[in-house]
């Protein structure tokens, strides 16, 4: 018998899929750069399905059902580059190319498009959930042809992770827009936890609350609107005691973030559709300036000014920091989810919003209850302008603005830096201004550069002779 799908890349996360595959009763083939790998799954797990072992591209190849299809998962850039040549050199046409790994989206573009030239169809998928989603059921984001969706699609969904019965995984739209979506979700999920980690941050240093019930506020947060992975699982870890010291894990944790690249992709893609992801941009930042360790050790000195006294109510005070992280998220997907309808237009990708929010409800590293609304104000409006202006958030929003706000004045006068909340409110308070200061702006650009400007009174476009005598002209 052949193989209904095979998997290249045998580490964490390809040796999870394919184990995910078999277990929902496709026969897998397995291939891997060494050896090595491919042997360790078959005898650490050959008993949990039908797999094919094998060693070289060609037998690899050979093993396969036509059309064929071939998942990739190896590391992201040049290696996925290799192996799709050597792939598609022993592939015929109509044959499907599934790169499951973290491809920045222009590349995407570019295989999509030179593998087709060739007969192939390739699809980006993006795929979320880490280890233990591969395994059990992630969310799956694939984009490519949507001819190649019908034969792939229902084993992808078969794999994918499950929300009342409906999968979390569909097709996302043409070449790139997978992982164009898989980036942006990454996005989110750096604000996410910059938003957290605020909200934690403030408890600890204007509460002084101890770790331990920190932890209890988060497990408490989980079963109300902020219910979601990410919250459930800071309960987890601030509750985790170190072994050595006794202490609370989190203190024995040096506070330098790393990353590895998407929450990066994602600003500069909004830098270059000009879509103020101000939320994403902030955590991005943020992570920065944690891991500049010595700038930051010099800097420790520096004169903080006079400082407020704390919140003298804490159980309030707890409430407003949970209002002001729920009014920060929303405003983060909202930036999100502009970036995404961006970069659909951007590429005539026709990314359905609704369908992003029901395939991230499980599997994925950012799933909430909270996606559950969004799916919901989008089967509302599909057109909606923000999120922030669908019925359910913004009454969620304007019911947490006065928290919102005190939790950043508060953070402010007791000198906690708040970034991505501050940054969030700034973003609302621009958004729902009538006028903004861009129109001196304008006026600058006009003086300096003769960029002109337009006005609020009638059509067209001016200049004014800044260095004659001050009359407008029509540009
Ligand atoms: P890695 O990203 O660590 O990649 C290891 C695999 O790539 C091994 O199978 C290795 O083969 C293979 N490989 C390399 Br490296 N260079 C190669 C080359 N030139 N030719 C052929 N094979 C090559 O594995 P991972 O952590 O399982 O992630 C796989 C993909 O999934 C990545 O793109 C990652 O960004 C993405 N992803 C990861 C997660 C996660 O939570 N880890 C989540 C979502 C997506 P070898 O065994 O012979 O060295």
């Amino acid at each position: 018998t052949k193989a209904q799908i095979g998997v290249t890349g045998l580490a964490v996360m390809g040796s999870n899929i394919a184990r995910n595959f078999a277990h929902k009763g496709y026969t897998v083939a397995l291939h891997n750069r060494s050896i090595a790998k491919t042997d360790a799954l078959i005898e650490q797990h050959g008993t949990e399905g039908t797999f094919i072992r094998t060693e070289t591209v060609a037998e690899f190849v050979a093993a396969l059902e036509r059309p064929r299809r071939v998942l990739i998962m190896v590391k992201a850039g040049a290696a996925t580059d290799a192996v799709i040549e050597e792939l598609a050199s022993a592939m015929e046409p109509g044959d499907i190319i599934i790169d499951g790994g973290n491809a920045l989206y222009t590349d995407t573009i570019r295989r999509e498009s030179a593998l087709a030239e060739r007969g192939l169809h390739f699809v980006g998928a993006g795929i979320s959930g880490g280890e233990e989603g591969a395994l059990n059921g992630p969310s799956i984001m694939p984009g490519g042809p949507a001819e190649s969706y019908k034969s792939l699609g229902p084993m992808l969904e078969s794999i994918s992770a499950h929300v009342d019965g409906e999968p979390c995984c569909t097709h996302i739209g043409p070449d790139g827009s997978g992982h164009f979506v898989k980036m942006v979700h990454n996005g989110i999920e750096y604000a996410d936890m910059q938003l957290i980690g605020e909200a934690y941050d403030l408890m600890r240093k204007a509460l002084d609350l101890p770790v331990a019930e920190i932890a209890d506020v988060f497990r408490e947060w989980n079963s109300g609107d902020l219910d979601s992975y990410l919250v459930e699982i800071t309960a987890e870890v601030l509750s985790q005691v170190d072994a050595e010291t006794g202490k609370p894990l989190v203190d024995v944790i040096v506070d330098a973030a790393g990353q590895k690249g998407t929450g990066r992709w994602t600003v500069k893609s909004a830098l270059d559709l000009g879509i103020p992801t101000t939320g994403i941009a902030e955590a991005v930042f943020a992570r920065a300036l944690s891991s500049a360790t010595d700038q930051r050790k010099q800097a420790q000195g520096l004169e903080s000014g006079t400082l407020a006294a704390a919140p003298t109510d804490t159980k309030t005070f707890v409430d407003d920091i949970n209002k002001a992280l729920y009014a920060s998220k929303v405003v983060a997907y909202a930036q999100g989810f502009d970036q995404i309808a961006a970069g659909s237009a951007e590429y005539g990708w026709d990314v359905a919003p609704g369908d992003l929010a029901t395939i991230w409800r499980g599997g994925c590293i950012i799933r909430a209850k909270f996606l559950n609304r969004i799916r919901d104000a989008y089967a509302e409006n599909p057109e909606l302008p923000s999120l922030l202006l669908a019925p359910y958030f913004r009454k969620a929003v304007e019911d947490a603005v006065d928290s919102w706000r005190r939790v950043v004045a508060t953070a402010t006068t007791m000198g906690i830096p708040v970034p991505a909340f501050a940054s969030s409110l700034a973003y609302y308070d621009a958004l729902r201004s009538e006028r903004l200061p861009a129109a001196l702006t304008q006026g600058l650009r006009d003086f300096f550069g003769a960029h002109t400007y337009q006005r609020v009174d009638k059509p067209g476009t001016f200049h004014t002779l800044w260095s004659g005598d001050r009359s407008e002209v029509t540009a």
